[in-house]
């Protein structure tokens, strides 16, 4: 029996089980049965399939992927974001290869990459779509595109979640220890609602014979199972609407409460809003460079992430700089009031103004 066969009488059999206390430890071991074998099975794919031509190189301070299925208006999205002159048509697939462009935005470089059509199947290799995915697979952003005539939200969010994309959550809070003896245990700082034999037959199967698991959060055995799997992926996404320039407007108001965002690549409409949370959802911030007694450089900011410190800044601009630290000072929306002297460990904020003080070298 092939993989796939494997997988569907596993589905079937789980389909089959009834969901509740009694069956929850059988349904954890079909469920890990099944995660492992879709995780073998890309394993596969990724070996037989030609790659060449989908391998883009991440450029820029970081990188989009546009995901929808053929016609959403991705390539037309595309050339109105970036420099990009990328076909546009009618008919699906029009594009057939991953298409980059550069979006200069409040002075960052984000790449965006233009993901010919997902069809229903792509994770299973169908259409190209595995080495499609896999370069979705390394984005620090997903954007949907959705087309007002033909949503298909869920079938293309399965897409993604079937290649082990998980979008707009945190990555499971749990730890495994690898242990010389006494089987498998579980210590948890919340109510867990999976069963203590559940879990070790889980983690039995996934190879664990001595190790502790601590699980820090309630979840079910979908998730239990993510935190085991060490191929998921943890991304932010943004799911916008194209094409309203076709809907009426109580189909738009309607819309515009499920969605992040209505846009017309066509009609430029909201673009301008697009790239901001574009920006935002990438968790970038703009740093503006000053030096003692000029004016901050607020055409060419130094772009880094939420939560970045003084630190990453020293690290990212070019030369030692690191070495050659003695102080900063910032003025902004991190800074309790303005020109504050702070040390590396600061964290920084959008739009703060930072002037280092350096060693001058010997
Ligand atoms: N009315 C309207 N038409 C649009 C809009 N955006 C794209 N289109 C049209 O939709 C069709 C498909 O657009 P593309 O940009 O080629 O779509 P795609 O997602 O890149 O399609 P594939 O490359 O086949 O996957 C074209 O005829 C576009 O002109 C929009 O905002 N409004
Ligand atoms: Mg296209």
């Amino acid at each position: 029996m092939g993989i796939e066969e494997r997988i569907q009488e596993l589905e079937d059999k789980l389909e089959e089980t009834p969901v509740n206390k009694a069956t929850e430890t059988e349904r954890g071991r079909i469920k890990g049965q099944i995660a492992d074998l879709k995780e073998e099975k890309q394993k596969k794919q990724k070996s037989t399939e030609d790659t060449s031509g989908y391998a883009v190189e991440k450029k820029g301070d970081a990188t989009v992927a546009l995901v929808g299925f053929p016609s959403v208006g991705k390539s037309s999205l595309l050339n109105k974001l970036t420099n990009a002159d990328s076909e546009t048509g009618e008919y699906e697939f029009t594009t057939l290869d991953v298409e980059p462009g550069m979006l200069k935005h409040r002075g960052a470089n984000i790449q965006i990459l233009d993901v010919p059509g997902l069809i229903g199947g792509a994770a299973d290799g169908r259409g190209g779509g595995q080495q499609v995915l896999s370069v979705v697979r390394n984005a620090d952003l997903i954007l949907y595109m959705l087309d007002p005539e033909e949503m298909r939200e869920e079938e293309i969010k399965q897409e993604i979640y079937n290649v082990g994309i998980r979008t707009n959550i945190e990555p499971p809070n749990m730890k495994v220890e690898k242990k010389g003896k006494g089987g498998i245990t579980v210590s948890s700082t919340v109510d867990l609602d999976i069963e203590h034999d559940t879990v070790e037959s889980i983690m039995h199967q996934k190879g664990f014979v001595n190790a502790n698991v601590t699980i820090r959060e309630e979840m079910d055995l979908d998730r239990f199972i993510d935190g085991l799997m060490n191929n998921r992926k943890y991304i932010p996404a943004i799911t916008t609407v194209n094409k309203i320039d076709l809907i009426d407007s109580s189909k738009v108001n309607d819309y515009e409460e499920e969605y992040d965002l209505l846009i017309s690549a066509k009609d430029g409409k909201n673009l301008d809003e697009l790239k901001d949370l574009i920006f935002e959802g990438l968790g970038l911030i703009r740093i503006y460079m000053k030096e003692k007694g000029e004016e901050a450089d607020k055409d060419d900011p130094l772009i880094l992430r939420e939560g970045d410190t003084v630190e990453s800044a020293l690290e990212t601009l070019p030369g030692d700089m690191k070495d050659r630290f003695k102080k900063a000072k910032v003025t902004g929306p991190s800074s309790k009031f303005p020109n504050q002297k702070v040390g590396v460990e600061h964290e920084l904020m959008d739009e703060d103004v930072l002037e280092l003080n350096l060693r001058h070298l010997s």
